[in-house]
């Protein structure tokens, strides 16, 4: 059967929801949607990992038990999906009495296999990650994560036999390219497989240290490790070892952040090896999200609520700013300015834009029925075309988890068809009374339409409702499993002449941001004495001491205060678009970050850029950059840059330039 289980990882509940919990459970839905669109037999589960010594800590600090506790964040987290549109099938908790009950059964049997055993163990335990460190690992003494002492535990606990599986997972993830991916991830495991660190997994604690967890089936005196009992959440929702559902879902694929990529690529695959039970399909591990390129924590005050932002901008814009924002695998940045700049640009500017102006010609020359097309022009087929290319792109960039790549593929379409309104101009054709070619371009419009709302339901539910409703069709009746993505590529069909449709359409207002005045005036001022200087220190230089004459035919030119160049100077720049593989921080310099550059030359290009104060290296790698490429080379504190990364400025912040479509490294730039 053709099925398709896709999971979350399951979230502690000693901190409230964030920002990145919403992220990864909203691209699961996603990809359920996103399946169930292709036709297939879906599940979704998310759920609560509810034992271990910190929700026992996080308890004790509200003075409650740790049941009590744990029903507490563990409802906030399912209070929060719905509002999101998340519509997952299943929820899990670890102190669910199946889950307790197939925990025990799968010890059981890596027991019964020999793969389990009793033996001493010291260590340098950090409670805040719930694991031993050994001595290398720490840094100056310190947890590298929580910058604290761990305390020197020594005691007697279970291991599980996983170093006696890492050659066969080694072997696993070499043959299967996709078992892990972005690749980037595949490659780290292989060289944490390759540095032969990687030990037996003490399984255990004693009972005379923690009590909240699950009691080892073969000694009472112990409860299970906490990672241990969480990864098997994902069959024991299936009923595992007897429910149905496992038959029907397993093998399935995980969805994962880049902190918990060991437990899932090393620990997990090697559990199920011993138990005997199949691999799961993929583990697609995304990077983090940053705050204005700062991590997201609670001491700094920057921790992004889910709900708030589901309020302020409507569910379906703060689920297409995450999935369109993310380029899956990297890190991304999150701030205010780039969600109501996506909200604006996309959502407002281009998609909603194009329904209203579409359905309000539709009801001015139609009276809002579908018009019936007459023979297709060469314009009507390259749309056509277009419409047929853009969903097939859509369909396999998601399908491959380049969620982002997979919306801009949509929206070369979507900004396509407003260049289609404006090429054809329905209104002259109206003037013209040329009703027959008049109904031919609003039928191609509104089919198109159709078809960009279909694909949109996995990112945009609500909206994706709406957008169908306004175009006459029954949403109940069309959305899955009724029509199958593959089905809908071909020709601009599936909408019968004569259906009423919306008179008009308002799906995405635009967001006016209200600047604090203050701060404008801040940034005016310091605007307009750079100009001044700038301007001055021109004078001063010019060209040989010649002052720069002032433009007198270009308006632009003398906003500016620079001269206007001849055409071949300007073609004399090359300027190309490449993807940043590398980015760190410049050795001696701080407010520079040296990047490495993939322009399609065949090795990438070395480029320092004075980016370091507005972006965190880790958020530039895999950013799409315009840059110019035939600069003097020149060196920078001691190291050579051989082009320059476009931004733009006024003078207080400074952001990329970013592309407006998805071309290829080294496209030119003109
Ligand atoms: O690790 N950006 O739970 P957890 C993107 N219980 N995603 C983020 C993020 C960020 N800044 N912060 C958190 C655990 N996440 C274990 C999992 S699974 C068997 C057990 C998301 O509450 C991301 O999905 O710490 C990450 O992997 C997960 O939350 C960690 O959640």
């Amino acid at each position: 059967m053709n099925t398709f289980f896709i999971t979350t990882p399951i979230y502690y509940v000693n901190a409230r929801p964030h920002l990145g919990h919403a992220y990864t459970t909203v691209v699961a839905d996603a990809m359920a949607r996103y399946h169930k669109l292709a036709g297939q037999d879906t599940l979704f589960l998310t759920g609560t990992d509810e034992h271990g010594d910190k929700i026992v800590q996080a308890a004790e600090k509200e003075g409650k038990s740790p049941k009590e506790f744990v029903d507490g964040i563990s409802a906030r987290f399912q209070a929060l999906w719905p509002r999101l549109d998340v519509a997952n099938d299943r929820f899990v908790r670890t102190t669910d009495p199946t889950h307790v009950a197939s925990v025990q059964s799968f010890l059981q049997k890596v027991y019964d296999a020999g793969d389990i055993y009793f033996g001493e163990f010291g260590g340098h335990y950090c409670y805040g990650c719930e694991r031993f460190y050994t001595e290398k690992e720490l840094e100056n003494g310190l947890c590298p994560q929580h910058l604290s002492k761990p305390e020197f535990i020594s005691e007697k606990n279970y291991f599980f036999r996983m170093s006696k599986y890492l050659p066969w997972l080694k072997e696993h993830i070499e043959q299967n390219p996709t078992f892990i991916r972005p690749e980037r991830y595949r490659t780290e495991v292989l060289s944490m497989l390759e540095s032969g660190a990687l030990e037996d997994l003490c399984i255990s604690r004693p009972k005379s240290r923690l009590t909240w967890g699950i009691e080892l089936p073969f000694d009472k005196d112990y409860v299970c490790y906490v990672w241990f009992d969480a990864l098997i959440n994902y069959i024991s929702a299936l009923g595992w070892p007897d429910g149905a559902d496992f038959e029907r879902y397993w093998p399935g694929e995980h969805l994962v952040a880049k902190d918990i990529l060991k437990p899932h690529a090393v620990f997990w695959p090697t559990m199920l090896k011993s138990a005997g039970l199949p691999q799961y399909r993929h583990l697609n591990v995304h990077g983090y999200w940053l705050v204005r390129d700062t991590k997201m924590s609670k001491s700094l005050g920057n921790v992004v609520e889910p709900e708030e932002m589901a309020q302020r901008f409507g569910a379906d814009a703060f689920r297409y700013f995450l999935l369109r924002e993310m380029h899956f695998g990297s890190d991304a940045s999150f701030s205010d300015e780039a969600l109501v700049g996506r909200i604006n640009a996309d959502l407002a500017n281009d998609l909603g834009n194009l329904f209203s102006r579409v359905l309000s010609m539709t009801a001015k020359y139609f009276g809002s029925r579908v018009p019936a097309p007459k023979q297709f022009d060469e314009a009507d087929k390259a749309i056509e075309d277009l419409c047929a290319t853009a969903m097939r792109n859509f369909s396999q960039l998601f399908g491959n988890v380049q969620f982002a790549q997979g919306l801009e593929s949509l929206w070369e379409l979507v900004r396509a068809l407003n260049k289609y309104v404006d090429s054809q101009a329905p209104w002259a054709l109206h003037k013209q009374g040329n009703m027959e070619r008049l109904a031919t371009v609003m039928y191609v419009l509104l089919a198109a339409m159709r078809k960009t709302a279909l694909c949109l339901w996995p990112v945009m539910p609500v909206a994706c409702g709406k957008m169908l409703e306004q175009l006459g069709q029954p949403v109940q009746e069309t959305l899955p499993p009724v029509p199958v993505l593959e089905e809908e590529m071909g020709s601009l069909d599936g909408l019968v002449p004569g259906t009423g449709v919306a008179e008009a359409s308002n799906l995405f207002p635009r967001i006016e941001v209200k600047k604090d005045p203050a701060v404008a005036e801040k940034a005016k001022a310091a605007k307009a004495q750079a100009k001044a200087e700038k301007n001055a220190a021109r004078q001063q230089k010019g060209d040989g001491g010649k002052p720069v004459e002032p433009c007198a035919s270009g308006d632009d030119a003398a906003v500016s205060g620079r001269p206007n160049i001849d055409f071949d100077h300007f073609k004399a720049l090359d300027m190309r678009v490449g993807t940043v593989l590398v980015a760190e921080k410049h050795p001696n310099a701080d407010r520079i970050l040296r990047l490495e550059i993939d322009f399609g030359e065949g090795q990438p290009r070395q480029i320092l850029s004075g980016l370091a104060e507005h972006y965190a290296p880790e958020a530039m790698v895999g950013k799409r950059v315009c840059a110019v490429l035939n600069l003097e080379p020149r060196k920078i504190r001691g190291l050579m840059s051989h082009g320059m990364v476009l931004t733009a400025g006024d003078g207080n912040s400074l952001t990329l330039l970013a592309l407006d479509g998805n071309m290829p490294d080294g496209s030119e730039i003109a």
